[in-house]
């Protein structure tokens, strides 16, 4: 069974996922939100998210949030490949805090900057 996202095409998150999963040759099975409708907030979405955003990943069950969680989750267990996310303390130190800058600074910069212009 591959792990099912739920996703929309356009969304930088989602699209960081595609990226990683496409890098270490990992099939997944795609669930469109429609979030211009507001699909994100009914209630079977709220079941699964309460934080009502994607991407979301349901693998076997196992359900979670959050691009940058997700993509060290599937590297940790779909690939032996440790050059994505070193084992070097280092060296993933220096990625983590990327990913921290991404998810508390330079994605909502940018989505309030962009959410005016589209
Ligand atoms: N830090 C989150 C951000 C996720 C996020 O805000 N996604 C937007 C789409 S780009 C979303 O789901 N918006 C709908 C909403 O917040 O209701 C991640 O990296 O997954």
């Amino acid at each position: 069974m591959v792990p099912i996202l739920y996703q929309v095409v356009t969304s930088p998150p989602c699209r960081a996922v595609f990226m990683l999963t496409r890098a270490i040759g990992l099939k997944l099975e795609l669930k469109d939100v429609n979030i211009t409708e507001r699909e994100q907030l009914k209630p079977e979405y709220l079941k699964l998210n309460p934080q009502h955003t994607v991407p979301l990943l349901d693998d076997d069950g196992f359900i979670f949030w959050d691009s940058h969680a997700i993509n060290v989750y599937l590297i940790n267990k779909y690939t032996n490949d440790s050059t994505l996310y070193p084992n070097d303390i280092k060296k993933r130190a220096i990625i983590d805090q990327r990913l921290h800058f991404d998810s508390g600074v330079a994605f909502s910069v940018l989505r309030r900057i962009s959410v005016g212009i589209v």
